[in-house]
């Protein structure tokens, strides 16, 4: 997508803070840090959101999934970690390109969501 600044991201178009990058998906460090380990893994392939996933995306959702645990490993996470995919108006997605963010380095607080 043209317009899609997590596209340029992906192209390298605009500058990040790359973690890892194969030929299907880039993963990136978040530029407003809710923790100490906070980046984001995204398809290369723009999928608007979650909601928009179809059945030829099982493979490369598949991957995605396989991949997060080697990556935030490799980030320090060796206690755990959140994976977060906000979805929409609702959901508050503020990107509209999918990604999943993988937040760690700080405990989850009882109450928190
Ligand atoms: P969401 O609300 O799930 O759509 O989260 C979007 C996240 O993307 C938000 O935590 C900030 C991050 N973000 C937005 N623009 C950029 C950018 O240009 N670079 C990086 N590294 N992160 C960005």
């Amino acid at each position: 997508m043209e317009n899609c600044i997590f596209c340029k991201i992906a192209r390298g178009e605009v500058p990040s803070s790359k973690i890892y990058e194969d030929t299907d998906v880039f993963a990136f460090h978040d530029i407003h840090p809710a923790a100490p380990v906070h980046f984001m893994l995204i398809p290369k392939l723009h999928i608007g959101s979650l909601a928009e996933v179809e059945d030829k995306h099982r493979s490369l959702l598949g991957d995605m999934m396989v991949l997060i645990p080697r990556l935030a490993s490799e980030q320090g996470c060796s206690n755990g970690f959140r994976t977060i995919i906000n979805t929409g108006h609702v959901g508050g997605q503020e990107i509209h390109h999918l990604h999943i963010h993988i937040i760690g380095g700080r405990e989850r607080l009882p109450g928190m969501i």
